[in-house]
């Protein structure tokens, strides 16, 4: 049996990262393998709690919401995440750590090195093995969401602010070039389905 492996989706807000995690989950199907699909921030119980006063709080200090976003992270990568990748099952995460580089490092301005610290301290050794990046212009991204209704309190956040995430994600990408595929996600559903299948078909043999 091939090792089990964390599959993470990234993207700024409207990239279709909902969409794209239906094609993933049929291309594991076709490739026969044990899958979970979860979500950050959550994915547990008390991780959802934590969501919750992430999203929804009228207001959080950065480093709070830091701070926060790595203790639901701890809850979900010691209670679902590791006890699922050691029972041969894959894990595809819809946001991760490096969420956490683009909206905290890059939009909240924490930078890279406080992001890092935490992510040795609390992620370690469960890095993703694959990612795929959704990269869209805030702008594009956005407008997709706008009819959705009330938006939550990061959604609220200047156009400035999510330039910094698409950004600081475009940099981790370059960076980590080997782990990541980069989506170009302006494109129609079905193009962007295609360009998914192709970045997979490109790694079946590394993670099979
Ligand atoms: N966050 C953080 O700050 N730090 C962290 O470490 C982590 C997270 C882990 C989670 O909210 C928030 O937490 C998030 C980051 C922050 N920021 N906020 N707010 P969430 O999970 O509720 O939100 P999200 O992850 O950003 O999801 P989203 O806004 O729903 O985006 P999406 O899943 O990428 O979009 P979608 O639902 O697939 O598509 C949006 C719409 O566009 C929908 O109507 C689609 O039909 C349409 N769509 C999709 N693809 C296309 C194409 N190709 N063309 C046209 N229309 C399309």
């Amino acid at each position: 049996m091939s090792k089990a492996r964390l599959i993470t989706l990234e993207g700024s807000e409207g990239a279709g990262k909902t969409t794209a995690l239906k094609t993933i989950c049929k291309i594991l199907d076709s490739w026969d393998v044990d899958y979970i699909c979860t979500r950050e921030p959550g994915g547990e119980p008390t991780a959802e709690k934590i969501r919750d006063i992430l999203l929804f709080s009228e207001h959080l200090h950065a480093k709070t919401e830091l701070l926060l976003m790595f203790a639901s992270r701890n809850e979900h990568i010691q209670n679902v995440i590791k006890p699922a990748l050691a029972q041969g099952t894959w894990v595809i995460s819809d946001r991760y750590v490096d969420a956490s580089y683009a909206y905290q490092g890059g939009g909240r301005e924490l930078g890279f090195d406080i992001v890092k610290w935490m992510d040795l301290f609390i992620v370690g050794e469960v890095q993703a093995d694959f990612t795929v990046l959704m990269d869209i212009e805030p702008e594009i991204g956005l407008q997709r969401i706008k009819s959705r209704g009330q938006a939550d309190r990061i959604e609220q956040e200047s156009i400035e602010f999510f330039h910094r995430i698409t950004q600081a994600y475009r940099n981790k990408a370059q960076l980590e070039s080997n782990r990541y595929a980069v989506i170009d996600a302006s494109r129609s559903i079905k193009q962007v389905k295609v360009a998914i299948k192709l970045a997979f078909a490109d790694k079946k043999d590394v993670l099979l």
